[in-house]
């Protein structure tokens, strides 16, 4: 029974108006030695969790327990890395088979994070535990291809109040050896309508992923099954309104700001991997001239 709470460990007991205990149920630590996780599988109570996200760092800001990261701690002192998301009504990634995250001895992933968004206190009203969380399937056994994370994000967007559409244009290029995407994941705030994401090739736009960022923010099969070779570029747009703002929007960390995210989940040969990647520049208007047009169609919820 995948939410039978029989076998977790120490529950820790919150004390706020409506009561309820929570068990994080993955090891908050790794060991020394470089472990590949093979497969995530989440345990979610229906109707209590809204999300879940796996963040993977050297230095968290609570070795145990749990704490309320919306506030003023976050998740990590050193950067978060997102390795997994779990979201309600989307079915759960899979990783290919012979491709695994990389984590503990020198990888600097040494502790895991798991950061579960409740989308409604009522439902703990009749005072059950929650016992959401995940399970990671693990290894010590080296494996062919490792997987890595490469997150596209815009850092200077503003979105002016009224206007009904602004893009947030995010483009590198890339320069690494060959990497293979297979899952996509688009993140913004509620203004944004369509994230796209796109490898360029000699002028040639290929898809790697489309979705509405009002749809589960979990991780989808890219759409197109590619490669991405040293000298492609990646573009991402995100499609935002400012209809209903009467000031701008501004990327940030509150719901009231923006963020523009398309994040790309690949694998690389071991021999050569690097597993994360960012990409924070504007891309030049010249390019976004051929990005094709579904990129500012919206997509039906
Ligand atoms: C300013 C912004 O866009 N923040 C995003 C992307 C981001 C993720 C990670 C930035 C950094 C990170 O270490 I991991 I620096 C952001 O916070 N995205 C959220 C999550 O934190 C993953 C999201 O849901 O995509
Ligand atoms: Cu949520
Ligand atoms: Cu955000």
């Amino acid at each position: 029974d995948p939410n039978d709470c029989s076998r977790t460990r120490h529950p820790f007991v919150l004390s706020n108006p409506y009561n309820f205990s929570l068990d994080i149920r993955i090891p908050g630590v790794i060991p020394t030695e470089v472990r590949v996780i093979l497969d995530f599988v989440p345990h979610a109570t229906m109707d209590t969790a809204h999300h879940m996200i796996l963040y993977g760092c050297k230095t968290p800001y609570a070795t145990q327990g749990y704490w309320d990261c919306g506030k003023e701690l976050g998740t990590c002192r050193d950067q978060a890395k997102i390795m997994y998301a779990w979201a309600r009504n989307a079915p759960p990634t899979k990783l290919p088979k012979d491709v695994g995250f990389k984590v503990g001895g020198d990888t600097r992933i040494n502790y895991f994070v798991l950061q579960i968004h409740y989308g409604d206190v009522k439902n703990f009203r009749d005072h059950h535990r929650d016992c959401s969380g995940l399970t990671l399937r693990m290894t010590s056994k080296r494996q062919p291809f490792i997987a890595g994370m490469y997150l596209m994000m815009s850092v200077d967007t503003v979105i002016p109040p009224g206007k009904k559409v602004t893009n947030a244009d995010i483009a590198c290029t890339y320069t690494s050896s060959p990497m293979y995407p297979f899952a996509f994941r688009t993140h913004t705030h509620s203004l944004g309508k369509v994230v796209s994401g796109y490898r360029v090739r000699n002028g040639q736009w290929t898809q790697i992923g489309r979705q509405s960022p009002l749809l589960p923010q979990a991780f989808y099969p890219v759409t197109n099954t590619i490669d991405v070779r040293n000298g492609d570029i990646l573009a991402a747009r995100c499609v935002f309104t400012g209809e209903g703002r009467t000031a701008v929007t501004q990327i940030g960390g509150t719901s009231n700001d923006e963020m523009c995210n398309f994040y790309i989940m690949y694998y690389m040969d071991n021999t050569r991997a690097v597993p994360y990647m960012n990409c924070g520049d504007d891309g030049s208007s010249e390019l976004f001239r051929n990005i094709p047009s579904e990129a500012n169609i919206l997509i039906p919820v």
